[in-house]
């Protein structure tokens, strides 16, 4: 049997790709003398078709880099400088033991240690296993982890009852498709053979979304929005469709909850309303509503971009509601998707057991700089004294940079990071420990976008001393004396137990089967057509217009159009210092800041730069190749200047995520972004962000 499981010397290996992205794909690993030499994407796979993207096609490249972390580091110079000597594990686990077992037994107690992560990968064992079991003995602050996906979950919950969709491979069906406030061929390029299959049949395809896109231009048409009116825009769409018949009215009777109350509300936004809101003429609002009603499938692809506005919740929930008004559920290509996930039922339960943890107090992940210094770590209860940082890039990715890299520079803060690579986060660790990449260690995944559960088997034997992030936590656990049982699970235990359930959809999902193919559909048909015959996962089952839940929340139980923070409408007095709306999407070349370090695909994407419309350059004196600085009151980086029509009027796009040590001045698009919470999720608000450009001397 360990034989069987070793990776093989030479050969072809099923692995999972581990990055956050809603493709997860199947991943075939050539090994040749036991060095990983290719890898590509399964062909048999029905989602993966076959390929990979440009960054992942690049993972052997990026597990082979000469700056790949090898061995466990102690920091020697100042914090940020990125100044370290190598150590042996047993040094650093036992000076890192003694340090949280210290702060654990002050008067500070255990919640003066924070944990820090995301999906560096996806995987379940390295991203939410022992490191949690780990963290939940020990009594740590727990982290609320919203920083991608909180607001728009939570919309898709008010409405529909969980983070669920329209299948990806129903939409060769649908008859209409709008890719609304999602960048397909950058983040999601596997949806596009799908996309391209109903063009192929005859769907248009339109692109929502404030900036002319890679995927916009591809598409049949580009409506520039602005920025985070898009509420407003699906409101418009529900006027007209009302007001000329186009409802399904025994879709609504029988599965919808408060469709007259619906009626009444969308009669506040007349096509000319939303024009002057959204930026779209009255005009477009009312045939692209005609266009969806008389559509028998549209398939409305969100993603997480459109939900990064203060009203965000508030909007997905909103756009939510049209597939139920026009009864589009019905039929496949129908419908909308945000996320797949919450079909997947691995045992996370049994993975984190949280309830280990005793009742302790939970940070906001997007509030980091808060946390670090402020001396109740922002939310009351001890300072945050120590941080252990994996699976994400915090000094790069959270909001306010200017903040967050105060509060890792404070001398009393005992940082731990696990990484592959010295990233911005880690030149401000005290140990760096060095982690195990994909081809290194086993996992299993669950997708964002489809409905295949992959498995990821080893290819290749670590890396110098590296170890995977599960192990990490085991030996850490041991070094500090906690006690117990499921400290000790190995990662094939613990992919076990994650299967280890007796939900519907996860019937027919096994370790078995998984070993054998590397991936299995869980139980649902192809296409699957969540809501056909209503059963919605709402408390009343129905498709909720109307929210009780989100009336306790404070919030309108109707959908309204909530505009965001810094709309230049409503915030009137910044507006007139920062006229521009910042969009810090992602550049195509870059996993938000994974692979910035990949020589070729920095290459690719050039330098940090802003891309602005000629009328908003013209009068502020910048042309292309110029230098600019980007500033609010938060802060500033410094970019190059595109000038292009390729961005609205009044929008800028910085293609990030940038690690700020490759940019001139050392910072990123995030310098400028704020910690506010979102009206649902306590999510950020990365693109609800005002900014000025000037140009640099
Ligand atoms: N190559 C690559 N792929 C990725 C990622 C990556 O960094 N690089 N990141 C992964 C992750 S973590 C995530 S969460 C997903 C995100 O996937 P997407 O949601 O597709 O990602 P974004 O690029 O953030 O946003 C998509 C588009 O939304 C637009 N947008 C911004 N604000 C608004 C708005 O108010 N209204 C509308 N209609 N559009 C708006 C942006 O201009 C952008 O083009 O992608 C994943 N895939
Ligand atoms: N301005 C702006 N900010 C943003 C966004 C934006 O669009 N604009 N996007 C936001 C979004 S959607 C997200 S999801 C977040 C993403 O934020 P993060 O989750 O922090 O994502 P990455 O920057 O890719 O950093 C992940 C790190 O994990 C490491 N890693 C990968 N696998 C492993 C492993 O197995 N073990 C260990 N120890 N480390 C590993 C990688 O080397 C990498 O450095 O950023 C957010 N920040
Ligand atoms: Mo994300």
């Amino acid at each position: 049997m360990t034989s069987l499981m070793a990776p093989p010397v030479t050969g072809i290996v099923r692995g999972a790709c581990p990055h956050d992205c809603p493709d997860t794909c199947a991943m075939l690993v050539t090994v040749e003398d036991g060095r990983a030499v290719r890898v590509a994407g399964d062909p048999d796979h029905p989602y993966t078709q076959g390929f990979l993207c440009a960054k992942v096609n690049r993972y052997v490249d990026r597990t082979y880099h000469t700056d790949r972390l090898l061995h466990p580091l102690r920091r020697v110079g100042e914090k940020g400088e990125g100044k370290f000597v190598a150590v042996s594990w047993d040094e650093a686990l036992g000076e890192i033991a003694a340090r949280l077992n210290e702060i654990r037994a002050s008067g500070d107690g255990p919640q003066a240690i924070l944990p820090y992560s995301y999906a560096g990968t996806m995987g379940y064992v390295q991203s939410q296993s022992m490191d949690r079991r780990f963290f939940h003995i020990l009594g740590a602050s727990k982290l609320d982890r919203t920083i991608c996906s909180k607001a728009g979950s939570v919309g898709m919950q008010m409405t529909v009852g969980a983070n669920v969709g329209a299948d990806a491979e129903g939409m060769p069906e649908s008859d209409l498709v709008l890719l609304w406030g999602t960048n397909t061929l950058t983040s999601n390029p596997h949806l596009w053979p799908f996309v391209l299959e109903a063009r192929k049949r005859g769907a248009p395809i339109i692109a929502i979304d404030p900036l002319k896109t890679r995927t916009a231009e591809q598409c049949d048409e580009w409506i520039p929005i602005r920025p985070g009116t898009d509420g407003a825009l699906a409101l418009g769409m529900m006027q007209v469709l009302f007001a000329e018949g186009l409802e399904d009215r025994d879709y609504l009777e029988r599965f919808t909850l408060g469709a007259d109350a619906l009626r009444e509300r969308v009669r506040e936004y007349p096509p000319e309303r939303v024009a002057q809101i959204t930026g779209i003429p009255a005009e477009r609002v009312v045939t692209l509503a005609r266009q969806y009603g008389k559509a028998k499938a549209a398939f409305v692809r969100i993603n997480y971009g459109l939900q990064r506005h203060g009203g965000a919740g508030m909007a997905v929930r909103t756009i939510a509601c049209l597939p139920a008004v026009t009864g589009h559920w019905r039929r496949a290509g129908g419908g909308i998707q945000l996320s797949t996930s919450a079909n997947f039922k691995f045992n996370t339960t049994a993975l984190e057991r949280a309830d280990l943890s005793p009742p302790v107090r939970t940070i906001n992940m997007i509030r980091l700089g808060e946390a670090l210094t402020r001396p109740d770590g922002g939310v009351g209860g001890p300072p945050v004294r120590a941080l252990i940082v994996y699976n994400s890039n915090p000094a790069a990715v959270a909001p306010e940079r200017g903040e967050v890299l105060r509060g890792l520079r404070r001398p009393d803060l005992f940082t731990v990071v696990l990484e592959h690579f010295q990233t911005d986060t880690a030149d401000f660790a005290d140990f760096v420990l060095p982690a195990t990449t994909q081809l290194e260690h086993w996992d299993v995944h669950f997708a964002y976008g489809h409905h295949y559960a992959t498995l990821n088997r080893p290819s290749i034997a670590p890396m110098g001393e590296c170890k995977p992030n599960s192990e990490i936590f085991r030996l850490l656990a041991d070094r500090m004396g906690l006690k117990h049982a499921v400290l000790l699970d190995d990662d094939l235990a613990l992919i076990k137990q994650a299967l280890e359930t007796s939900h519907e959809k996860m019937r027919g999902v096994t370790m078995d089967g998984l070993l054998e193919k590397g991936w299995q559909r869980i139980n649902v048909p192809t296409p699957f057509l969540p809501f056909a015959e209503g059963a919605f996962l709402t408390p009343s089952g129905k498709c909720e217009f109307y929210s009780q839940r989100v009336k306790e929340m404070g919030l309108d139980p109707l959908p309204t159009f909530t505009p965001p923070f810094e709309f230049p409408d409503t915030a009137t007095e910044l507006a007139a210092r920062f006229p521009l709306t910042l969009i810090s999407s992602p550049a195509h070349q870059f996993l938000n800041t994974t692979f910035v370090n990949v020589d070729s695909l920095r290459r690719a994407a050039r330098e940090p730069e802003l891309v602005i419309h000629p009328k908003d350059a013209e009068p502020r004196g910048i042309s292309s190749g110029m230098r600019v600085v980007v500033h609010n009151d938060r802060g500033e980086f410094l970019a190059v200047a595109r000038v292009q029509e390729t961005v609205r009027e009044a929008t800028v796009w910085a293609p990030s995520i940038w690690w700020g040590k490759y940019s001139v001045d050392g910072k990123n698009a995030n310098d400028t972004t704020s910690q506010r919470e979102t009206d649902m999720g306590h999510a950020p608000v990365f693109y609800d962000n005002l900014v000025e450009v000037s140009a640099a001397d």
